[in-house]
């Protein structure tokens, strides 16, 4: 279970975030709102959310995800693989010296973002990707086993992070698309799987047996509310246009 959550507001200068996707620039008005509904819906789940102010020099940092992976155990900043996002780990590492005694750093040249990497249970599935390199992920396993978890990689190649194409949603439960589908290393679990079309609600969030999923992918939705786990559904439109999903917004532990 959850108790509390991280978000970052976006800046305005959130129109300039990187971006792959091809639908335009973001509009900073209506992102605003997305992201006060997000924190309503993490708030309705019971968590506690602290709001980092905006910062213009970062035009990503509302995908806070990225930036740090918080277990009960161990807190890892990582080194975000693009390096206009590297000063984003300042305002979330001071802020963490309240919830952890000690926090690890991921050191050069290891990059690493947090979205890709997928805990359940007690271990961690660390995507190798554009953003995450192999030096990255081998001092993220090592700070896991350090706390008494395990880490294990996984190439990806067709999207941005691991958690663009899979997502946890507890007791067995893997929502997975594209590539991902056929990995053995998912092969033992209860596979819900999302068609390439409706690829961008494969990144849900559970939270305290609730599910936060993407607004607008109609068959997604039907597939994931078959778990019987209550639905929370989200218009992100201005998010999904920087190639960021549910759960880069929030750092939830
Ligand atoms: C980036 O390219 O870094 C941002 N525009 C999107 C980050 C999305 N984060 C995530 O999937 N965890």
């Amino acid at each position: 279970m959850f108790s509390k959550a991280i978000v970052r507001t976006p800046a305005k200068s959130m129109v300039d975030g990187i971006t792959t996707a091809g639908l335009g620039k973001p509009d900073y008005e209506l992102a605003l709102e997305q992201h006060r509904n997000y924190i309503q819906a993490l708030e309705s789940c019971g968590l506690a959310v602290t709001v980092l102010e905006a910062d213009e020099r970062y035009p990503d940092a509302q995908f806070v995800e990225d930036v740090a992976l918080l277990l009960p155990r161990c807190a890892i900043m990582t080194r975000p693989g693009a390096e206009s996002r590297r000063g984003e780990v300042v305002k979330v590492s001071a802020l963490l010296d309240d919830y952890y005694d000690k926090v690890d750093t991921i050191q050069a040249p290891g990059t690493a973002d947090a979205g890709d990497i997928m805990m359940v249970g007690e271990h961690c599935y660390i995507g190798l990707s554009e953003r995450t390199n192999h030096e990255g992920a081998a001092q993220i396993t090592g700070f896991l086993e350090s706390a008494g978890y395990s880490g294990s990689m996984i190439s990806i190649s067709e999207a941005l992070h691991l958690k663009s194409s899979v997502s946890y949603l507890e007791n067995n439960r893997l929502v997975v698309t594209g590539e991902l589908c056929v990995a053995a290393e998912f092969a033992d679990f209860d596979q819900i799987s999302i068609p390439e079309s409706e690829g961008y609600a494969t990144n849900c969030v559970w939270i305290n047996d609730r599910v936060l999923v993407a607004q607008g992918y109609p068959q997604s939705i039907e597939k994931i509310r078959a778990t019987g786990l209550e639905i929370i559904e989200l218009d992100v439109s201005e998010f999904c246009k920087l190639d960021g999903g549910l759960s880069c917004l929030s750092l939830r532990f």
